[in-house]
């Protein structure tokens, strides 16, 4: 069995970072927290280029748009949506982790899920306190892990001839081709 498992060592990785304006009290923590993350894995600050859009809603499209230049090898969502007294944050929390998955199959390109979505602003500021448990700190390595994953698999697909791809059960071997004179 072959076990492929990303490392977390990021030099010369690149990285795109969309992060939501709305509840910044929060959202500055996780971007700072997940700058931080990126450069202890060893990327540089030149390989990493952050934009901003106004609230969740927004990141998808943004996050796909940075996916899809293919001058990233992983995108970072950074965002906010906490539940208030109405139904907006079901609307806002749906949309925004469907629209995040679908833009990761779409590009081709991982993208990670680092917005929160809490009841409450405690359990936000909570998730995003830099000396604890921090969400943009975890999606910083959550990207790592997945950048070299897809660079293994990747890397792979070119490295590995057909002929280690093994024969269905009673699939006759091939002829060799005779080369063109
Ligand atoms: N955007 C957030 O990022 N978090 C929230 O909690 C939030 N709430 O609760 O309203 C929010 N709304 C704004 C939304 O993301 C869009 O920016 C806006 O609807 C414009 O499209």
């Amino acid at each position: 069995m072959k076990l492929r498992k990303g490392s977390h060592n990021a030099t010369g990785l690149r990285f795109g970072i969309v992060v939501a304006k709305f509840n910044k009290f929060v959202t500055s923590k996780l971007l700072s927290s997940c700058v931080e993350g990126l450069t202890r894995h060893g990327v540089k600050a030149d390989d990493i280029e952050a934009v901003r859009v106004p609230g969740a809603f927004e990141i998808p499209l943004v996050a796909r748009a940075m996916a899809l230049t293919k001058r990233f090898d992983a995108v970072i969502c950074l965002g906010a949506v906490i539940r208030g007294d109405t139904p907006h944050f079901d609307y806002i929390s749906a949309e925004t982790s469907r629209g995040i998955g679908r833009a990761a199959l779409d590009a081709d390109v991982p993208i990670i899920f680092g917005v929160l979505t809490t009841h409450t602003i405690a359990q936000a500021i909570e998730r995003s306190d830099p000396t604890k448990f921090n969400r943009g700190g975890e999606a910083a390595k959550s990207a790592v892990e997945m950048a070299d994953v897809m660079r293994l698999l990747r890397a792979g697909e070119e490295a590995k001839p057909s002929a280690e791809v093994p024969r269905a059960r009673g699939a006759k071997k091939r002829a060799p081709r005779r080369p063109k004179v």
